[in-house]
């Protein structure tokens, strides 16, 4: 990574400060030899996809690491949380949040159920258990919690509204790959957890996601699901799709995961200059990792206070954007503003005054083996630079609007 030498702001007309773009999930690679070792492997074995070698050790690494009974890997985590959903029957309505990744409500939209959107805690950002549990009907049929940024849910609370309604309770654990909570993995919550291993990940295969349970029936029925409904040569015996992983796919995952506690001890290191850099700025908070456990650091997020700071969080994004920092404001708008939802359910917002507010403040900012202390260094010096100059800065972008 090149810093550049410049004193003034590129929104000011400065150079950027960064040479190349500092992305928000920028693959994490692993070792490259291994993977091509791997790569090899498979291509003289002329076995690349349907249940190979590569893809049954994922499965049985990733149980094992988060002590599971079973693991069904899928191409993607959109599709394992469609397979996941349709397994437990849910439909009619299902209770998600809206301040997460759209994929969460179109898992099920696709499905033809209906994501009912309940609010986020606003400490935790995460499923708040009685907002759920003001929104069940007769209709409702189950409860997805999402562990954003890694974050857990209150699982014991949302564990206690779903059997006092007799509902399955499953999570999306996207962002939770390699995380911990009182005491047990993610993925051993609920009836089920779904993680995604996107390119954007900690530990990715490229595009892939799993299903992690210890309902050894469930993940049956998935594993049909995941592979046409075939039981066996020319047996169907199911409705499925194809949700199947290959062994490329596989093989990119098994690098991924020996680099894990790598690629957490550098997200780590980074998270804790973000504290130390922004520490005492006011209108910007770091939002706090959990301490104890596990925890992949995956995710750095600010929330910007737009009056402290004298910026908008979208004023602050688009002044880093020509210095190279290419921030994500994950998320934003909230589900709920995006089709065909906003179509559908233009009231949702009236339930959802946490999801507004949180989704005009957060900014996901870059990290991962891109980055390291030198450059998160720069990288805060840059953001307060921006802030000193807020005046400036905001007619700057004003001009450019116009
Ligand atoms: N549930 C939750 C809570 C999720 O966050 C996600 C996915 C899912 C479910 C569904 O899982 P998958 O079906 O995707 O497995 C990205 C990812 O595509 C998506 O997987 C992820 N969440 C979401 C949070 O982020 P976009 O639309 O923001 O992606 P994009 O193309 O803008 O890339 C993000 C950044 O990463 C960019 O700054 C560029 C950089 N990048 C991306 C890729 C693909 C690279 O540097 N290299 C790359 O190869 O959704």
């Amino acid at each position: 990574m090149t810093i550049q030498q410049s004193t003034e702001l590129a929104v000011l007309g400065g150079t950027p400060a960064f040479e190349a773009p500092l992305h928000v999930g920028r693959p994490n690679m692993g070792d490259r030899a291994r993977f091509m070792e791997r790569v090899e492997d498979l291509l003289d074995r002329h076995w690349l996809t349907n249940d190979g070698p590569y893809v049954h050790q994922l499965e049985e690494h990733i149980a094992k690491l988060i002590g599971v009974k079973e693991c069904v890997a899928t191409c993607n985590g959109t599709i394992a949380l469609e397979i996941l959903t349709r397994a437990l029957d849910m439909q009619g309505e299902v209770i998600v949040p809206s301040f997460t990744f759209v994929a969460t409500a179109h898992a099920l939209q696709w499905q033809e159920i209906k994501p009912v959107f309940a609010d986020v805690d606003p400490d935790h950002y995460t499923l708040d258990p009685a907002r759920v549990e003001a929104l069940i009907t007769p209709r409702t049929t189950g409860i997805i919690g999402v562990h954003l940024w890694g974050q857990p849910c209150d699982t014991d609370g949302l564990q206690e509204v779903a059997d006092r309604h007799d509902l399955p309770l499953v999570y999306d654990a996207a962002h939770a790959f390699g995380c911990s909570h009182k005491g047990k993995m993610i993925g051993s919550f609920g009836r089920a957890e779904a993680f995604s291993f996107h390119a954007t990940k900690a530990v990715h295969c490229f595009e892939g996601g799993a299903i992690v349970t210890d309902d050894s029936e469930l993940a049956k029925r998935m594993r049909l699901m995941r592979n046409f409904g075939f039981d066996g040569p020319d047996r169907v015996i199911y409705v499925g799709s194809n949700g199947k992983l290959s062994e490329i796919h596989a093989a990119m995952g098994l690098t991924t995961i020996e680099a894990l506690d790598e690629i957490t001890d550098r997200n780590k290191r980074n998270y804790i200059a973000y504290s130390k850099h922004l520490a005492g700025l006011p209108g910007v908070e770091l939002i706090p990792h959990p301490k104890g456990g596990l925890f992949n650091h995956h995710y750095v997020i600010l929330r910007v206070d737009a009056e402290r700071a004298g910026l908008t969080r979208d004023e602050l994004s688009a002044a880093l954007q020509p210095e190279n920092v290419l921030a994500r404001r994950y998320f934003h708008p909230g589900v709920h503003h995006m089709e065909p939802y906003a179509s559908l359910q233009p009231m949702a917002h009236l339930v959802l005054p946490v999801t507004e507010a949180l989704s005009q403040e957060v900014l996901a900012m870059p990290t991962g083996q891109q980055l390291d202390e030198v450059g998160v260094e720069k990288l805060c010096g840059v953001i307060r630079r921006v802030l000193d100059r807020a005046p400036a800065v905001r007619a700057a972008l004003a001009t450019k609007d116009a």
